[in-house]
């Protein structure tokens, strides 16, 4: 859903194509020769196959100008720095989180998890506080960039998984801004596009319920 909003919201030309998680396509030799790593998503591009969120969402944003600072804006590291935080320490912690399994055996998962939620929950303290600090335009500022979509998805994400651990692991409550910003965000007409066409309902990041189809959708 990720990559199809900032789509949507830079007006670009796209397929959507399912990969069907119920049947493991993610790990079928067809999409494996898209991404090895066996990881939704990826994007095929003129370029060729770009997969990685972050990877997918800067090279959007560098080949269509307004999403993030391009590269010789003066705020390009400000904006690199806090686009790869969110992808390598609160994204990584929250599929530590989804998938302990892949990390640890599995009579260790309960405390894996236990750890990650506290990681989880100051890294979402770090992005509340970057929304009120006023010098930071890039995250909660007049106009929409992957580092908003980004955190609002992983917002998105934490409410709704693991659905094997404890409710409210994540306490939103304590996130004021990025939840108002979570509502603004969600009511761009391209994240509206995409809830529709996804079955995200009508509040995918402030408010979400699981998706229906839950596989996703290819429309
Ligand atoms: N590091 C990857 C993580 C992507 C990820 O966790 N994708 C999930 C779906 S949202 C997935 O493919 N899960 C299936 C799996 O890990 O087997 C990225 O940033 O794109």
């Amino acid at each position: 859903m990720i990559i199809r909003i900032a789509l949507e919201i830079l007006g670009a030309p796209y397929e959507a194509v399912l990969v069907d998680r119920s049947v493991a396509a993610q790990q079928a030799p067809a999409y494996l020769s898209l991404n090895p790593l066996g990881m939704i998503p990826a994007l095929e591009t003129p370029d060729g196959v770009i997969f990685e969120t972050g990877a997918i969402l800067l090279w959007l944003a560098d080949r269509h100008a307004g999403i993030f600072p391009v590269s010789d804006d003066a705020a390009r590291g400000e904006g690199l720095k806090w686009l790869f935080f969110i992808s390598n320490s609160l994204h990584a912690g929250l599929r530590q989180m989804f998938y302990p399994e892949k990390f640890i055996a599995a009579e260790h998962a309960a405390k894996l998890r236990d750890g990650i939620a506290q990681r989880s929950q100051s890294d979402f303290a770090q992005i509340e506080y970057l929304i009120v600090d006023p010098e930071m335009t890039l995250l909660g500022g007049a106009t929409p960039t992957i580092l908003d979509i980004y955190a609002c998805t992983c917002l998105r994400w934490a409410q709704l998984y693991p659905t094997t651990y404890a409710d409210n692991w994540v306490d939103v409550e304590t996130f004021p801004a990025l939840r108002a910003l979570a509502k603004r965000i969600e009511l761009l007409q391209s994240v509206q596009a995409v809830q529709v066409a996804e079955g995200l309902g009508p509040t995918p990041f402030s408010n979400p319920i699981y998706a229906n189809p839950p596989v996703g959708s290819a429309t």
